[in-house]
């Protein structure tokens, strides 16, 4: 592992932004082995914003073109709109700089599979931030199901409901437009479950082997904020659910909204096998409700031991953690990737977690975009579509 500060530069500085600079801002206190980082840059289009949020997350540097950081920094973190997704990415693995891009991968397939093909030919690491990967109760389900807790996996049922967007009144973003987003809830939201579903029960069941989906959009028009009386179309699904089959012949029932009252950030998850069930909601992100063997019911199993995944770096055993945690542990997998790589001076062995070879990488998230684009080919054809 090299000992050098690996240099980030990060585009994007709202809602990611933070995220991701509070990881590396605990990092070093809650996880000893993690390399040491530098937040050397960060970037957008409005300096005077830009330096504010250099200010107040910690970054040396601001740049209001990526084509110059690319190159500068050890990794490169892509938190930009979808949009921006996929050329920068491309220019810094290129470049042969580590790449963390947010979720989806790209606002479509065809970008997505450039992306994938980009980090095939560059021998570094190239990750997206499906963080919901790094719950620690996830990944104690993960555990249970390869260990064949569950038996046989029959069926999988992903749901992501939030209300954000449930007042027409509430304002049009880039996330309501196709060309910037690619999709609404089905991309955003859906990404996420899809993505889940593949790292839970991927090894078990393979791929998606057919798709069909639905997509609705409730709201046409969105209010421009602070343009009186000025709207904006809103060309992406406000919600969306679909079937799909999976290559071992494992059924998965999948939906998301942003306009469902009551929601507001309602990630539940659930795997059924022939002699098993779990059960996962992020709004109780520390438990899983699990039943096995000759119960009679499910048993609620508190994630929060110190043998459980990533307890041990936090507080005292049994005290619960939060949403913002799973971005640490992903930073800590990801960053842990970069400073092995070879190509960054690091050795290729040793590691934490999963090791050197960070997961999900493009190639993961391609799949998951093959799903979305599946959903999204099913239901404006009206047909169910075949991947395979
Ligand atoms: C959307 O509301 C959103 O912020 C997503 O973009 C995130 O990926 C999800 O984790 C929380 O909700």
């Amino acid at each position: 592992m090299t000992d050098e500060p690996i240099d980030i530069g990060v585009l994007g500085y709202r809602f990611m932004g933070k995220a991701h600079a509070n990881a590396l801002d605990r990092l070093p206190m809650f996880f000893e082995d993690a390399p040491e980082t530098n937040r050397h840059t960060v970037i957008g289009r409005d300096e005077e914003a830009l330096a504010d949020a250099a200010e107040t997350l910690g970054f040396e540097h601001t740049a209001t073109d990526w084509c110059e950081v690319i190159d500068e920094v050890d990794a490169f973190y892509n938190l930009g709109p979808n949009h921006l997704h996929v050329e920068p990415s491309i220019a810094a693995l290129e470049a042969g700089t580590p790449v963390l891009c947010e979720k989806p991968l790209a606002p479509t397939l065809a970008g997505a599979e450039e992306m994938r093909d980009a980090a095939a030919a560059a021998d570094v690491p190239a990750a997206c931030a499906f963080n919901y990967r790094f719950v620690p109760a996830i990944r104690y389900a993960k555990r249970l199901i390869d260990a064949g807790e569950l038996g046989e996996i029959r069926q999988v049922r992903g749901r992501y409901l939030q209300d954000w967007l449930s007042d027409p009144e509430a304002p049009w973003s880039w996330r309501n437009d196709e060309d910037m987003a690619g999709s609404g809830a089905l991309g955003d939201l859906g990404a996420h479950t899809i993505d889940l579903a593949r790292f839970l029960v991927g090894d078990r069941v393979s791929e998606a082997a057919s798709v069909s989906g639905h997509r609705k959009t409730f709201t046409e028009e969105r209010p421009v904020e602070g343009a009186d009386g000025e709207t904006r179309p809103v060309t992406v699904d406000d919600a969306y659910s679909a079937q799909v089959e999976y290559d071992s012949g494992a059924m998965a029932t999948f939906e998301a909204s942003r306009v469902t009252e009551g929601h507001k950030n309602d990630h539940t998850i659930a795997v059924h096998g022939s002699e098993g069930s779990l059960q996962f909601s992020l709004e109780r992100l520390n438990e899983l409700e699990v039943m096995t063997g000759d119960a009679r019911g499910y048993e609620t199993v508190l994630v929060t031991d110190e043998d459980d995944p990533y307890i041990d770096h936090w507080w005292p055993p049994g005290h619960v953690i939060g949403w913002e945690h799973t971005f640490v542990h992903e930073n800590y997998e990801f960053l842990t990737s970069v400073a092995q790589n070879p190509t960054n001076g690091g050795d290729e062995v040793g590691g934490t977690g999963e090791g050197a070879e960070f997961h999900p990488n493009f190639e993961d998230a391609y799949e998951v975009q093959r799903v979305l684009d599946a959903i999204g080919r099913s239901d404006a054809e009206g047909v169910r579509v075949n991947l395979n």
